[in-house]
């Protein structure tokens, strides 16, 4: 404690110097475990890649709506209350990139990396309130097609079976996914099955599930759960290069 400050200050210094520490050792551990990783992705870039997209998205979903819902089963009628969730988003964002809004009556920003990392970082507490990971292992949702302008198949249904998912200590709100997508294709002259080993993240603080280039086409998927409905999320397949969508399919968790 310094000359001139209260115990309440130096609390509050105490604190700030607590999450500089812990938004310190997040970034170091992403950086070892980039330098540890055998595979050709980096994490760190590939997070940052998605974290600017998902503004971009976000209003690209919200336009979506109205054309999904004349295709929606009326079992998806509830999607009412993840309709006014994600209005509620799109109103309440005003905080930084890569940075997460509390929400409620007490506007607050903090780093992505601290939603869902098992400390209380939000005064009302947010950030640790909807930590369930909707796609755990042996979980799979089947994806029917909306449209396709890029895939080599052109499948109606593509299933996403999640084979493995790891937490890592420092950064928990980025967990590490594997999973296997089967294709099927039925045409009139062919039948096709394709199963492909996949990799990618889970990021809490944009309830988003992203699969790197499974083949060599550099085409992604990224998974949009709305924050609200873990049973369905929008998986847009996109040029990595680009974050172009050019294919969408709306998923459904298989029971
Ligand atoms: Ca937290």
């Amino acid at each position: 404690i310094t000359a001139g400050e209260t115990w309440s200050e130096f609390a509050i210094r105490q604190a700030d110097t607590m999450k500089s520490l812990r938004l310190l050792l997040a970034a170091l551990a992403v950086v070892t475990a980039v330098l540890a990783d055998h595979h050709e992705h980096d994490h760190e870039a590939q997070i940052d890649k998605l974290l600017e997209r998902t503004n971009k998205i976000t209003h690209d979903i919200y336009d979506f709506d109205s054309k999904l819902d004349a295709r929606l089963d009326p079992a998806r009628i509830r999607r009412a209350g993840s309709l006014k969730h994600r209005v509620e988003e799109l109103e309440e964002h005003h905080c930084p990139e890569h940075s997460h809004q509390c929400g409620g009556d007490d506007p607050q920003c903090i780093s992505d990396l601290f939603v869902c990392d098992k400390h209380v970082d939000c005064r009302n507490g947010e950030d640790e309130k909807h930590c369930t990971l909707p796609t755990k292992e042996g979980d799979s949702f089947v994806g029917d097609v909306v449209y396709d302008n890029c895939t080599r198949r052109r499948p109606q249904h593509i299933t996403i079976a999640i084979e493995s998912v790891t937490v890592h200590k420092y950064y928990p709100a980025s967990p590490d996914i594997h999973a296997h997508i089967e294709i099927h294709t039925d045409t009139d002259d062919e039948e096709a099955h394709a199963s492909l080993p996949a990799d990618g993240i889970y990021t809490f603080a944009h309830d988003e599930l992203y699969l790197y280039p499974p083949e060599d086409d550099g085409l992604a998927l990224l998974g949009e759960f709305d924050g609200y409905d873990f049973d369905h999320f929008d998986g847009y397949i996109i040029h990595e290069s680009s974050h172009k969508a050019c294919a969408h399919f709306v998923f459904t968790r298989k029971k």
